[in-house]
């Protein structure tokens, strides 16, 4: 039986993370595109170096020779385009960079595996978006509502969901794309909503923070558990014809209704006052108080910040998984929305509390230092 070998671009990722692992659990021989960084962003997957079967390469998105060298040498059955500047804030800032990495990088995927004669044997997933559905047409959202792209990230996306189509079409390859729906997790970026949520309801809950600013507390999303998904991208890869795919749970919530539960999760019961840029969100209860928070009954702790407005914002995201889960046997209900966000408050209600005793030993140890107590 021939080696099945998986090549990821984005491993570094909150996907590509999980995807490592399921890959490598069900005996991959798997590669990942890293790119050189002063500092080290690994974290995520500094738990699989020296895993027999993973390893990872130097290359960018934005440089095809790294890629089409990459592609030769590794000769993967299977590649998954995860690599993106996926911050659609950051996108309105850096419009040009992100659509050279989101849709002529994907471009570039395509073309390293036709260069190396690879089309007939190497399937290619990408890493498509519900941000294309945009200022919506239709809700739920299925794979045949009409895209409405509403920031420079989702016409970059664009651009690589119909490149993908068009290959698959002109030259016959296995290439699909997952139009997959918000999902999230203890590894999401910390400047995506729900893990800035998560955090700062830790951070407030122990003293170490007195306000989140949050931008459209209205916007809807249907989030998802980012580990559930990296299960449906390989499923799209193993369909028996390549076919693209929505990946959502079928349930929407607004940001409003995740930071009231994430914060019930850390132990601070909230009400909602005012509107729009006026809107708080006020303690109404404290179940569980923290010796290091001085928070009391009447404190606000969310406020609203213009800052974190967008230009164009997509405000009502809502997948329709029901192909994902006749075709594929893919269940959108694995880990529900209320799981979701407790585990995530739970991983950061343990980071904020080992980050503490970390910060309070780093003092002490300088302090015996300079008193020559420790040498
Ligand atoms: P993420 O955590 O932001 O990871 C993005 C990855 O892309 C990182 O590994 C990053 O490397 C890499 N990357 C960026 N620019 C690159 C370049 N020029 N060359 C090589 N690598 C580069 O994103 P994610 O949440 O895991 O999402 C994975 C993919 O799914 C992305 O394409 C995203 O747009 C798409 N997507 C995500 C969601 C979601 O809700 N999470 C939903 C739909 C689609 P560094 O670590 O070096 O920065
Ligand atoms: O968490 P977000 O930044 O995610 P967004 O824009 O939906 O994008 C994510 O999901 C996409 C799939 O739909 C991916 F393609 C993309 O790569 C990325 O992973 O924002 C969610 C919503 C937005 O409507 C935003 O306006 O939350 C609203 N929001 C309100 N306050 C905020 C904030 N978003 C952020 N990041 N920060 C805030 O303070």
């Amino acid at each position: 039986m021939s080696k099945n070998i998986a090549l990821i671009t984005g491993v570094t990722g909150q996907d590509g993370s999980y995807l490592s692992e399921f890959l490598l659990a069900k005996g991959y021989e798997v590669h990942g595109i890293i790119r050189r960084s002063s500092v080290d962003f690994r974290e995520r997957i500094a738990h699989l170096e020296g895993t027999p079967n993973f390893h990872l390469h130097y290359a960018d998105m934005g440089d095809s020779m790294s890629l089409v060298k990459l592609v030769g040498k590794v000769q993967p059955t299977e590649i998954y385009n995860l690599a993106a500047q996926s911050h659609v804030q950051v996108s309105f800032d850096a419009p040009e960079f992100t659509a050279d990495v989101d849709a002529v990088g994907v471009l570039r995927i395509l073309e390293a595996v036709r260069t190396n004669h690879l089309e007939k044997t190497c399937k290619i997933y990408q890493a498509s978006t519900s941000e294309l559905y945009g200022k919506v047409e239709e809700v739920p959202q299925n794979e045949k509502t009409p895209f409405h792209p509403y920031s420079p990230y989702a016409v970059a996306k664009l651009y690589g969901y119909w490149i993908i189509k068009e290959y698959r079409e002109a030259y016959d390859m296995f290439c699909c794309s997952g139009i997959l729906f918000n999902h999230e997790s203890e590894r999401r970026g910390e400047t995506f909503v729900t893990r800035k949520i998560t955090l700062a309801a830790a951070r407030i809950a122990q003293g170490k923070q007195d306000c989140l600013y949050l931008g459209n507390l209205d916007s809807l999303r249907d989030w998802g558990y980012a580990k559930d998904y990296v299960e449906c991208m390989w499923l799209i890869l193993q369909h028996d014809k390549p076919e693209d795919f929505v990946i959502a749970t079928g349930v929407q919530h607004t940001v409003r209704e995740f930071a009231t539960l994430a914060f019930h999760y850390a132990g601070i019961d909230l009400r909602w006052e005012g509107e729009g840029v006026n809107e708080k969100g006020i303690i109404s209860n404290i179940s569980n108080p923290s010796n290091a928070s001085n928070l009391k009954v009447g404190d606000v702790v969310v406020a609203v910040s213009e800052a974190f407005y967008r230009p164009t914002d997509v405000v009502n995201l809502w997948g329709d998984p029901t192909k994902a889960k006749n075709e594929l046997g893919w269940n959108p209900q694995t880990t529900s929305f209320e799981q979701l966000v407790q585990i995530m408050v739970k991983h950061d209600m343990e980071k904020v509390a080992a980050d503490h005793v970390a910060s309070v030993m780093r003092t002490n140890l300088a302090e015996y230092l300079e008193k020559g107590i420790v040498k």
